[in-house]
């Protein structure tokens, strides 16, 4: 495991780091785009003050914040496989290099002790064939703060719900009652907390970790311009059915889908999948701003 320098000093320091995933760079999102975004996404968390931390496995090596190239590399790699944590071990072995999913990362970042981390949308329950995806078993006993746009809206969102309260992770809507949906700002499930500030949601991770719950705290970011519910449901139908018809499936089937909503929607969910991503990430920073000056 390879820590970039300036990451490991603001760790050691206590100084705010957010830490990034990079399977959206790898499998999310088309090339050159996908470059673009990732460079962004480290600005973004800098200009709000804190540490940016890519994460990525490059040739068999856990890269906790990736230097320039290294993410020049990353993205450019179409060979790149996606590390979850049922071949996070072997990809370290066989000397691969893969992006990282939300449950990998958040092991990840945990295991150096980074306290927020940012992604787009986290996975959960496909509709049927049934599929679902590690990162809520990872996200249920890693304590670490994931702010995201909610479940992406390619899940079905009523049984992910279900699942995220079984399995006792934490909501927190951002200034707001209703789950976000991803592409969509807003969709009928209602959450348990509202928090209406940065502070607000890093003192409820606090209480958490003082209390000993084992699991994480997710911050819900409803995008600010987003699409329709009921569009991108329209959408998600026709790609889940196509991705069926054609027997695609296993962790093949996210990335999939994500490419044909793009096509389906004229590129519209890319576009705000990129604007969604930006502001996590800004939360994010400002949530481990906050941290850092709690006492
Ligand atoms: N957020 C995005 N785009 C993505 C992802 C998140 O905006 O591509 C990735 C995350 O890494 C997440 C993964 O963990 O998709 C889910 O894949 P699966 O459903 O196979 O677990
Ligand atoms: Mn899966």
């Amino acid at each position: 495991m390879r820590l970039h320098p300036e990451v490991s000093e603001a760790i050691t320091q206590k100084k705010p780091v957010v830490a990034l995933e990079s399977t959206v760079i790898t499998h999310g999102l088309p090339r050159p785009t996908n470059l673009e975004l990732a460079r962004q996404l480290e600005a973004t968390v800098r200009e709000a003050g804190a540490i940016p931390a890519t994460i990525a496995i490059l040739k068999g090596q856990v890269t906790v914040g990736l230097s320039g190239v290294e993410l020049e590399a990353i993205a450019h790699d179409e060979s790149a496989d996606k590390a979850s944590l049922w071949n996070l071990g072997a990809l370290v072995a066989q000397s691969k290099s893969a992006g990282t999913t939300v449950a990998a990362t958040a092991f990840l970042a945990h295991k150096v002790g980074i306290q927020v981390f940012a992604t787009g949308g986290i996975g959960g329950v496909h509709p049927l064939p049934y599929d679902e995806s590690a990162d809520l078993l990872e996200l249920s006993r890693t304590p670490i703060m994931v702010v995201s746009a909610g479940p992406k809206s390619i899940l079905d969102l009523a049984a992910t719900m279900e699942r995220l309260e079984s399995l006792g992770v934490a909501l927190l809507g951002y200034k707001t009652d209703f789950l976000p949906a991803f592409h969509s700002p807003i969709s009928p499930y209602k959450l348990p907390t509202r928090v209406e500030s940065p502070g607000e949601a890093a003192r409820a991770f606090q209480a958490a970790q003082e209390l000993g719950l084992p699991g994480a705290v997710l911050v819900l970011n409803p995008v600010s311009q987003g699409l329709d519910f009921a569009q991108v449901e329209g959408w998600v139908s026709q790609a889940t059915q196509e991705a069926a018809r054609s027997g695609v499936q296993g962790k093949a089937l996210t990335p999939f889908l994500l490419s044909r909503l793009a096509e389906l929607s004229g590129g519209q969910t890319v576009e705000v999948n990129l604007r969604l991503l930006q502001e996590n990430a800004r939360l994010a920073a400002e949530i481990a701003g906050a941290q850092a000056n709690t006492p």
